[in-house]
């Protein structure tokens, strides 16, 4: 009996904590679990809107894992400056927010080679690619009018030539 009010004293707190972390973390569109084999993720092909949060969760699994973003759906190295939860863990709270059209291939590092991956179709799947604006050449200013600037220049010179008292 004592022992059940201890557990959910203690339950209680954690609670507490979590909300407490949670407060700034966006909410989840999509919740992605470890299975009861312990290295697999539960969902391991699925499609969200562009805009969607992902959270990847597990609380005290048995071995740790993490999510670490790959290039393609057969790499086994981490893609630099990815998306990652850091290193793996037996309790994870990971989120993330896609914001553009792609898909996202991902790994548990520890557990790569027992093919641990997961696949997320954002949007339609493919980056669309913005077309570049066309660069309009700079607009030429008036046809002969810097020439005319320069005859100006000479002309006022020549007079200014001109001007100089001369004193003999
Ligand atoms: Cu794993």
């Amino acid at each position: 009996m004592i022992g059940l009010l201890l557990t959910g004293v203690v339950s209680g707190q954690d609670a507490d904590v979590d909300e407490v972390q949670n407060e700034n973390l966006p909410d989840c569109d999509l919740t992605i679990g470890i299975t009861s084999s312990g290295i697999e993720y539960d969902q391991t092909d699925v499609t969200i809107e562009v805009g969607d949060t992902v959270c990847w969760q597990w609380e005290n699994e048995s071995m740790a894992h993490n999510v670490a973003e790959t290039e393609t759906n057969s790499d086994n190295e981490r893609k630099i400056g990815g998306i990652y939860s850091g290193e793996a863990n037996t309790t994870v709270d990971f989120r993330h927010t896609f914001e553009e059209d792609y898909t996202f291939f991902y790994m548990c590092e520890p557990h790569v080679s027992l093919d641990m991956r997961g696949k997320i179709t954002v949007g339609n799947g493919t980056s669309v690619v913005a077309p570049e604006p066309i660069e309009q050449p700079e607009p030429s200013t008036v046809p002969g009018f810097g020439i005319v600037l320069v005859t100006i220049s000479i002309l006022g010179a020549l007079i200014v030539v001109r001007n100089v008292p001369r004193n003999e």
